[in-house]
């Protein structure tokens, strides 16, 4: 039997694989925007998502290529999310996936559409039949990534972030916005897989309350990075929120009361999953990866 780590590495060579032949060099004016959609999809990045993808499709031995492709459109919605966060106007970072970020190696301007351009890609990636064969599957993919993406979540979690909306002490607010903005894409990757996979109603269910938890928790720890971590393992600048007066659940909570609340979420997660038995031993061991991540 695989290892996790394993299966991550076999992962994410599928994934680099897809996003290469995706994302094909053109020539002429355009060849730099090209270039730099795949400066940012190419890099070094943990294809959590695509994990996820693909481990919750495979418990329902859905088609392997639908899986990669619609987990190839989730990476290119992450990877813009990323490219646009980095720009001065929002977080203004230098270093992304130990790498300068996108702006810094090219310019604002194409990082903008680069950004732009993966988005979009994400929707033709869904909507072309190579993903399913079944036009209503592909509708329901779109929908559901767009919703995930959008202004409805991620972008609107982002828009709370960036206006500093949280004022101190408001719990509930963080957990929202972290919902919005980390939480709503990671869900999506998990859910996509089981509607792939035709999983039944019950099957579904459980897959979306430890989508839920793993969200909250990616975030959580995500944060604790930011306090504890080193730019060195990280691959991006760390204390980018205390150095910003931002709120999040570590200064609200604590860094001890963080780890916490991360071990519990973590548990819940993983119940979630006991209806599946060893089908889910990755999706299962994947919890305790993000919880132990370093970068
Ligand atoms: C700009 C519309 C827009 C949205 C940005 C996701 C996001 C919203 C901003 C990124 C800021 C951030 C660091 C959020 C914390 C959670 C997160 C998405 C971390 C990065 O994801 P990883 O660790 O990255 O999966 P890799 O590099 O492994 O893909």
């Amino acid at each position: 039997m695989q290892t996790l780590d394993a299966r991550l590495r076999d992962i994410a060579d599928r994934m680099n694989a897809a996003l290469d032949q995706l994302l094909p060099r053109v020539q002429g004016p355009e060849a730099r925007l090209l270039e730099a959609m795949r400066y940012a999809a190419l890099g070094a990045g943990k294809r959590l998502r695509p994990f996820l993808t693909l481990e919750a499709g495979a418990m329902f031995d859905a088609d392997e290529s639908a899986l990669l492709r619609t987990a190839a459109a989730i990476e290119c919605i992450h990877t813009y999310s990323l490219v646009h966060d980095d720009l001065p106007c929002m977080d203004d970072d230098d270093l992304r996936r130990g790498l300068p970020t996108l702006h810094r190696q090219f310019d604002e301007a194409t990082a903008v559409l680069a950004g732009d351009g993966l988005l979009t890609h994400a929707f033709e990636i869904l909507s072309d039949p190579a993903t399913h064969r079944d036009p209503q599957m592909r509708c329901l993919l779109i929908a559901g990534l767009a919703r995930a993406a959008g202004a409805h979540g991620m972008v609107a979690g982002q828009m709370i972030d960036m206006a500093g909306a949280t004022v101190a002490g408001d719990m509930a607010a963080v957990a929202r916005m972290n919902r919005l903005k980390t939480g709503a894409l990671i869900q999506f990757s998990v859910e996509a897989g089981a509607l792939i996979g035709a999983a039944p109603d019950d099957a579904r269910h459980a897959l979306t309350r430890y989508a839920t938890n793993v969200g909250t928790l990616f975030q959580m720890v995500d944060d604790l990075l930011d306090v504890e971590g080193a730019a060195a393992e990280t691959g991006k600048a760390v204390d980018k929120d205390a150095a910003a007066g931002k709120i999040n659940l570590v200064s609200l909570l604590g860094v001890e009361g963080a780890r916490q609340q991360v071990r519990l979420l973590a548990a819940q997660a993983k119940e979630h999953l006991a209806l599946f038995g060893s089908r889910s031993k990755f999706l299962s061991e994947a919890v305790d990866f993000i919880v132990e991540r370093r970068y």
